[in-house]
């Protein structure tokens, strides 16, 4: 059993990769909440929705988040209304928070809604929402004004400086139904190489979740999501130095130490694994760049076998 720590388009890769080497039956992903956002009235997931699409074989490559094959007419028709349209949402996409929107009102968890919506999809990997409560990424931008995730990500296209990032909701969060077991159970647990800033954290802010991971430190393997200094994808690179961490595999050593015991960083920033090692990591080197589904299986095959 692998169980995987999630955020978006860099975790779904991985998966999709991992699927391809062991059973989706035998993976769980705990997948990123913070992120989420309430617009038009409807409930808005999007790691969630980037894994389960990308494992149905439905995202759109060109962007890796939406579905693939996708339509904007209601956008269209809302910007003629003067609607917001900032945060492109699909014809498709948007049925999956119609129905997510729909089942949330009538009571559901948005663990049992996400398991519903996976089943729909066909994907076999186990989905959790890391909590079923609202905790939500917000960030104090340059100024000291205090926005949403989406907001910074997609309106202001993270392209402004960040003073602060909080999860809001975090502290009166539980872990989601078996996310604890699944930490507690796994073979190995691996982060996939997702922010750890805006991503990862904001999983480790449900209490419970920190102390089930530290016990399981000797078992964790994490996948730098920075290669060769930069993000594939992202603000990861920039919120780790305004963070006070150094934009590279070292810094996100540094940031991962206190529970993850072995870091897997890309060939190009092989040079640095003394430097990894030094934080008190162990470090192996491996092609971590998912640019096909081959790729990733051959990382995902190592990030399996990369613990000690
Ligand atoms: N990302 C963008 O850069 N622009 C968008 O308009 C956008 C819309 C969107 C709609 C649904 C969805 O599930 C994801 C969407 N994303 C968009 C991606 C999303 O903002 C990011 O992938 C994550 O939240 C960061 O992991």
């Amino acid at each position: 059993m692998i169980t995987a720590l999630a955020g978006g388009v860099g975790a779904a890769r991985l998966l999709r990769g991992m699927v391809e080497v062991i059973p989706p039956g035998d993976i769980t992903a705990v997948v990123n909440v913070g992120d989420d956002t309430d617009l038009h009235g409807l409930h808005i997931s999007p790691d969630l929705d980037t894994v389960m699409y990308t494992l149905a074989g439905a995202i759109n490559p060109e962007t890796g988040w939406g579905l693939k094959g996708e339509t904007w007419r209601v956008m269209e028709s809302l910007g003629r209304l003067r609607g917001i349209t900032w945060f492109n949402l699909g014809d498709q996409d948007l049925a999956t928070h119609l129905y997510r929107t729909q089942r949330l009102s009538e009571g559901a968890a948005l663990g049992t809604v996400t398991a519903e919506l996976a089943e729909r999809f066909g994907v076999g990997v186990r989905l959790l929402p890391v909590t079923d409560d609202a905790l939500r990424t917000r960030v104090r931008v340059v100024g000291g004004t205090e926005i949403g995730f989406q907001e910074y990500f997609v309106k202001l296209r993270h392209d402004v400086a960040v003073e602060e990032v909080r999860f809001e909701g975090a502290a009166e969060s539980t872990p989601g139904p078996g996310v604890l077991e699944a930490i507690a159970g796994a073979s190995t647990v691996v982060v996939c190489p997702s922010n750890p800033v805006v991503s990862i954290d904001p999983v480790l802010a449900v209490p419970g979740v920190p102390e089930a991971l530290a016990a399981r430190r000797d078992d964790i393997v994490a996948v730098s999501p920075i290669v060769a200094g930069a993000a594939l994808k992202g603000p990861a690179d920039r919120l780790l130095v305004e963070m006070g961490f150094e934009s590279s595999v070292v810094g996100v050593a540094r940031w991962y130490a206190p529970w993850v015991s072995t870091l897997v960083i890309d060939e190009s920033d092989a040079a640095l694994a003394p430097a990894v090692e030094a934080e008190g990591v162990r470090c192996v080197v491996a092609a971590t760049v998912m640019s096909d589904v081959a790729r990733a299986a051959a990382l995902a095959e190592v990030v399996i076998g990369a613990r000690a």
